[in-house]
């Protein structure tokens, strides 16, 4: 299958490369797409090296999907043009996701909602992705009410400059600056950037995106989204009161059953899921769960997942397995 990776150069999109090489995607011709000052730089795929190319001449390719992290501005122009051109999308920009036309997939969850009339299909926000792997299926058995996430969120969600922000202060060398404050010995309440009301974009991402992936706007939802200096991946701190009551016992077991969900908790022997140890690894592991006692059919637990991976890459390379396994690109 002839693919493009639209932003090929970026750090999600390194990540999906690997990850269909990992995962022996059936890529019979690769399309790395870049911005015009990438074209022509060589990017090594599964032993082949292959030139970036620009964006127009990759809708003329006319690949039969093309995974885009190129920032919402590029995926707003593009988008369309590949989809015209036959070519199916799978979008990580924010640009598509709350269309009331468009798709926002996480396959464990809801891929059955796709079908052959959907070309641009959005790929949610990191943090939602692995919060709604934890909610979904408490949802169906329990029925959730409300949620209160904090997020504790790599640099690596806003890019290579971060990265480098973080080295430097850690060397005492001055350079470019991804935040407005220091992120070394810091905790940032500021991802994205902030709305009318008060939220940031982030925050009111996994709002947003949570009830529509779950398809109930009924449950409330508020956060507050938090940077730290950590590379590995994204840390929550959720807490749900669901409509009826539950056993601890059956949330995990209901968990552990969990494509994709991993369950690392047991407090007799430190275990609980961290960043450090999520790094490269597409489950999303939950732990620390335990009742609220504050109020009645409640619960908190705690959720991690590399943001790079089930977060971006290998959520959007299983939307193409789910589009391939199915027939909806040949
Ligand atoms: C962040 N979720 O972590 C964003 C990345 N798209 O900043």
């Amino acid at each position: 299958m002839k693919i493009a990776v639209v932003g090929a150069t970026g750090m999600v999109g390194e990540v999906m490369l690997q990850v269909l090489a990992e995962r022996r995607f059936p890529v019979t011709e690769l399309l790395p797409v870049a911005s015009e000052r990438s074209v022509g730089k060589e990017i090594l795929f599964q032993g082949k090296t292959y030139k970036v190319i620009s964006l127009a001449d990759a809708v003329a390719a006319k690949p039969a999907i093309a995974l885009f992290s190129a920032g919402g501005a590029t995926s707003l122009e593009w988008a369309p043009k590949f989809a015209t051109a036959g070519t199916i999308v799978v979008d990580n920009s924010s640009a598509w996701r709350m269309d009331p036309g468009k798709k926002l997939v996480v396959p464990e969850i809801n891929a059955s909602e796709i079908t052959a009339d959907d070309k641009i299909i959005a790929n949610p926000n990191c943090s939602t992705i692995q919060m709604v792997m934890a909610l979904a299926p408490l949802h169906s058995r329990y029925g959730i009410k409300r949620v209160v996430v904090s997020t504790y969120q790599s640099i690596t969600g806003t890019g290579v400059k971060a990265v480098r922000q973080l080295e430097n202060e850690y060397e005492g060398v001055q350079g470019d600056m991804a935040y407005p404050y220091p992120i070394h010995r810091n905790a940032l309440p500021h991802c994205d950037v902030f709305e009318e009301n008060g939220y940031t974009k982030e925050e009111m991402k996994l709002v947003r995106e949570t009830r529509k992936i779950l398809n109930d706007d009924s449950i409330a939802v508020t956060s507050t989204a938090i940077r730290i200096p950590v590379v590995g991946g994204h840390s929550e701190s959720v807490n749900l009161q669901f409509e009826n009551d539950f056993e601890v016992e059956d949330i995990r077991r209901i968990l552990n059953e969990t494509p994709g969900v991993t369950v690392q908790d047991n407090p007799d022997t430190n275990t609980y899921p961290m960043p450090i140890y999520a790094q490269g690894k597409d489950d999303v592991f939950v732990g620390r769960i335990r009742r609220d006692h504050s109020q009645p059919n409640s619960l908190n637990m705690w959720i991690v997942a590399d943001n790079l991976r089930k977060g971006a890459a290998t959520n959007a390379v299983q939307v193409a397995e789910y589009l391939l396994a199915n027939g909806l690109a040949k």
